[in-house]
C-alpha cells in the first residue's frame, strides 16, 4: 500500500508545496536506531509527563521505537524517536536527583511498587547510552504557513504517520489536517512536536507512510473527485490563490472537538478515563 504513494505525484497532482525541512525540530539525517527489544529504559509517562517510569523495548520500525511502561497494560504502548527528549537510560533519574515512579494506571497496589521496581530492574537488559541520540534543536519559531504538506503520526492509531496538511496557525501551535479523511483525525500542536516531519521523512527513515484516505479533507465533499486530488486541489493551486475556497477557511474551527477528545485522554483527568476501567 505504502509504496504506491509518491510524494512527487501527488503534490503535482494537488497542487501542494512541502513545507521545508526547515520549519520541523527533526534530525536531518535518519538518527540511528541500536535498540534492541525487550531493552529496558526510562521514559516519561506520555498520560503524564512530570513522572519518570521504566519501559521496556517492544519494538522498532526505522528510528522509532515502541514503548510499553512497565507495570502498565499492553493497551497503551506509544512511540518515541531514538533521538526524543523523553528518554533516558536507566540510571538518568537518580543521577539527576529524581525517582522513577509508578506509571498512571499501575496495575497493583501502590505499597508493592517498591519490589515490582526491583524485581523488573533485577537481571534486566538496559539500553546502553550509545543508543540515546541528543535531540535536535529544531527552529525557534513556528515557520509554518498554512496549506503546507507534511508527514505525520495519527495519534489515534500512533503506529501510523500519514500525509497531511497544515490547515491553520494560531501562535505556536499548527493545525494538521490529515488528507483525505475529513477531519477525523486532525488536531493541533507545536510547531516543533516530535510527531510532525517533512515531506520524504517515512521514505529516508525507512518508515511506511500511509496514502492519503479517500474522504476528502474539507467542509465540502464534492462527489467524483479523484481520490488523489480530492484532499487538496483547492487552495493549494496557484490558479484559486486569490479566490479563498471555502473549504480552506471553513474547516478551522469544526475540529475543536474532536481535538478535545484526544487530549483528555492523553492527559491525567482522574478515573473516567482510565483505560483501565
Ligand atoms: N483503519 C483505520 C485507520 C485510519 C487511519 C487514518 N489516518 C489519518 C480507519 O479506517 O479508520
Amino acid at each position: 500500500q505504502s509504496e504506491t504513494f509518491n510524494w512527487e505525484e501527488y503534490l503535482k497532482e494537488s497542487g501542494g508545496e512541502p513545507a521545508p525541512e526547515t520549519c520541523f525540530k527533526q534530525a536531518s539525517t535518519p538518527p540511528e536506531n541500536t535498540f534492541e527489544p525487550s531493552q529496558k529504559i526510562e521514559a516519561a509517562d506520555p498520560r503524564n509527563l512530570t513522572s519518570t517510569c521504566v519501559a521496556t523495548v517492544i519494538g522498532a520500525v526505522g528510528p522509532r521505537l515502541r514503548l510499553r511502561l512497565d507495570g502498565s497494560d499492553n493497551s497503551n504502548d506509544f512511540w518515541r524517536l531514538t533521538d526524543s527528549g523523553d528518554i533516558h537510560p536507566i540510571g538518568f533519574s537518580e543521577k539527576n536527583g529524581g525517582l522513577l515512579q509508578p506509571p498512571l494506571g499501575f496495575r497493583m497496589n501502590p505499597s508493592s511498587w517498591p519490589s515490582f521496581m526491583q524485581k523488573t530492574l533485577n537481571g534486566a537488559v538496559c539500553a546502553p547510552s550509545s543508543c540515546f541520540k541528543q535531540e535536535p534543536l529544531g527552529p525557534r519559531r513556528n515557520e509554518f504557513k498554512p496549506s503546507m504538506k507534511l508527514e505525520a503520526v495519527d495519534r489515534k492509531n500512533p503506529m501510523l504517520i500519514c500525509p497531511a496538511t497544515i490547515g491553520a496557525i494560531n501562535g505556536d501551535q499548527v493545525h494538521v489536517r490529515f488528507d483525505g479523511w475529513k477531519g477525523a483525525f486532525d488536531y493541533w500542536c507545536k510547531y516543533d512536536d516530535r510527531d510532525i516531519f517533512p515531506c520524504g521523512w517515512c521514505a529516508k527513515n525507512g518508515h511506511p507512510l500511509q496514502p492519503p484516505g479517500q474522504k476528502g479533507s474539507g467542509a465540502v465533499t464534492k462527489p467524483g473527485r479523484g481520490r488523489l486530488s480530492d484532499s487538496s486541489t483547492q487552495g493549494l493551486n496557484p490558479t484559486s490563490r486569490n479566490s479563498t475556497p471555502s473549504r480552506q477557511k471553513s474547516p478551522s474551527p469544526a475540529p475543536t472537538p474532536t481535538m478535545c477528545v484526544y487530549i483528555n485522554h492523553g492527559c491525567n483527568c482522574g478515573p473516567y478515563l482510565n483505560q483501565q476501567r
